[in-house]
């Protein structure tokens, strides 16, 4: 959950503490219209309080029409600075900012303010998140090896708003799957709690498992190169022996749960 209220600028600047005239936009936002806009000398802040003592996701999105810097900071609550980060804006929204910062349980303030370029900011989070999406990406990208990157060549490289590349919609698939989703019903780590990781990465690896398994069946005439006994249909076989998919009339075996992992291992 994000420790700040209307983070995501819904409608207005409420929560916030607009100084020297740090506006609200209705027709800009990342996920949902509704931004902040910064201009010379123009800041917002909210007060926050962190129930635990861990470390804790800080977010922002951004976008401007030049290049240039915004500048986050909190402060704890005698007014010491405990984090502060340069964030670059760029024309188009990009997450300018996603780190795990430690602190203590406590009162604290942050900030974003101008630094020199004019920009929108919007989705400004503070909140636990066991598991980033590009973690998740990432983890099923290991579990599933060379099946994943050698042919088909999927990348958890971000492109834009395809933040974990070839795996974005298996991420948002599979934190659907378990229910991590905000009150709009869509994907969100900061509601993957740490009880629903494991569930959540079986189901990304199940839909990359789909996808790839589209791919070798378009992709399956076998071919011989020096060095490489891999053929496609082997792969396409193995990764319907995985799922139980039926296909032409056979029905492969069954083999979820723990056999899933070991058999893709087996690649
Ligand atoms: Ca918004």
């Amino acid at each position: 959950m994000n420790r700040l209220s209307n983070g995501g600028f819904d409608g207005d600047l409420a929560n916030w503490t607009a100084s020297n005239g740090a506006s609200f936009i209705a027709s800009e936002g990342y996920k949902e219209l509704g931004a902040v806009h910064l201009a010379a000398g123009q800041a917002i802040s909210q007060s926050f309080y962190t129930p635990a003592s861990c470390p804790w996701m800080i977010e922002l999105w951004v976008k401007g029409g030049g290049s240039g810097n915004v500048t986050l900071t909190i402060n704890d609550d005698n007014n010491n600075t405990v984090y502060t980060a340069s964030i670059a804006v760029t024309p188009a929204w990009t997450q300018g900012h996603a780190v795990r910062v430690g602190l203590p349980m406590g009162h604290y303030t942050v900030t974003v303010s101008y630094a020199d370029v004019a920009c929108y900011v919007d989705d400004v989070s503070v909140a636990r998140v066991d598991k980033t999406r590009a973690e998740l990406a990432l983890e099923v990208a290991r579990l599933l090896g060379d099946l994943a990157s050698a042919d088909a060549g999927y990348s958890v490289a971000g492109d834009g708003e395809r933040t974990e590349g070839d795996y974005t919609e298996a991420v948002d698939a599979g934190l659907r799957a378990v229910g991590a989703v905000d009150r709009a019903g869509r994907p969100d780590v900061r509601f993957l709690s740490d009880d629903i990781v494991d569930p959540c990465i079986d189901e990304i690896q199940r839909y990359m498992l789909h996808k790839l398994h589209r791919y070798y069946s378009r992709n399956a005439t076998d071919f011989e190169l020096e060095g490489r006994s891999e053929k496609p249909s082997q792969r396409r076989n193995a990764i319907e022996n995985i799922l139980g998919i039926s296909v032409g009339g056979r029905r492969a075996a069954s083999g979820r749960g723990v056999q899933q992992r070991r058999l893709i291992h087996g690649q």
